[in-house]
């Protein structure tokens, strides 16, 4: 999604002249709380170089003309506001920079917040920081603090203390992950997924919807082996939707497995399986 989002204002201009009417909550899509307007400014002058924690804004060039950086940590736009029709809705946790001011510039600002020093964030690095932050839904139960940059954990998710997730991981709604489970980068485990004690699943690796894992070869109720089976999925395997990996399997760097497939033994790497047991079908060429 662009970074810019232009509010077109509600424009009551006739042959005597312009009129824009701003509404808390109508126009502008916040409880407005504060007004400021900044003026007097030259080119040379660039202001802002931070960003709010909570706050949301619009800006409206009232006269003359300014340059926005918008910057979310990930990527940066840039915009001219030159016009009294239009408002850059600038949303929480955006860096932004203003730059090229025209020296008629008049540029006014709605905030949703009274003025409050402690919602500034000042310092680049530490914006990069807190944008780069995993996101965890609030109705996740996440007890591990292992969870890395720019993850995403869904609702209903449980993830015990000890679990180790990597960066950019997308954890959907109603997962488990037991404590002794390590998850390298940029894997997606889609809903319905329970991850038992013993399985590692390395980066890029994506695990389809309610797809059943397995550490125990002899399950009986209260008892417990000394030692769960050791399950491996290596870099960039895909495993398709309800398929079953039994304790203990190694699944080879980018394998394929089938939707349903039942797997029985090591799958080596880039083969693609199906069935139950699975067999190999033939393997990935590239
Ligand atoms: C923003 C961009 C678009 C106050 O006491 N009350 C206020 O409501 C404001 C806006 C500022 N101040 C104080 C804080 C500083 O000591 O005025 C001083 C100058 O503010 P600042 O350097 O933050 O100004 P800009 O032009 O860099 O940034 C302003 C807003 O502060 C900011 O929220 O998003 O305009």
């Amino acid at each position: 999604m662009s970074l810019v989002q232009l509010i077109d204002l509600p424009n009551l201009s006739d042959p005597r002249g312009g009129l824009v009417a701003l509404e808390s909550n109508q126009s502008i899509p916040f409880e407005l709380k504060r007004i400021y307007y900044i003026f007097k400014t030259n080119d040379q002058q660039a202001r802002g170089f931070h960003a709010h924690k909570n706050l949301k804004q619009i800006a409206i060039c009232l006269q003359g003309s300014c340059k926005f950086i918008l910057d979310n940590g990930h990527h940066k736009e840039e915009v001219i506001l030159n016009s009294p029709l239009k408002g850059l809705l600038i949303e929480s946790l955006m860096w932004r920079e203003m730059h090229d001011f025209s020296e008629d510039c008049v540029l006014l600002v709605l905030a949703s917040e009274y003025y409050d020093e402690s919602d500034y964030i000042r310092d680049y690095s530490d914006f990069v920081k807190i944008a780069h932050q995993p996101y965890i839904h609030p109705l996740a139960d996440v007890q591990s603090v292992y969870i890395g940059e720019d993850s995403r954990i869904w609702q209903y998710s449980v993830i015990l203390a000890q679990a180790e997730i990597g960066k950019n991981c997308n954890i959907c709604a109603h997962t488990l992950i037991e404590n002794d489970v390590v998850i390298g980068n940029n894997v997606t485990v889609k809903s319905g997924v329970f991850l038992w004690d013993g399985i590692t699943i390395q980066d890029n690796v994506f695990i389809g919807p309610n797809v059943t894992f397995t550490n125990d070869k002899h399950p009986r109720s209260k008892q417990y082996p000394e030692e769960f089976f050791r399950t491996v999925i290596e870099q960039g395997a895909s495993i398709g939707a309800n398929a079953t990996i039994l304790p203990g399997v190694k699944i080879g760097k980018n394998a394929m497995i089938g939707a349903g497939a039942v797997v029985t033994k090591d799958v080596p790497e880039k083969a693609i399986v199906i069935g139950n047991p699975a067999f190999i079908k033939g393997f990935i060429e590239e």
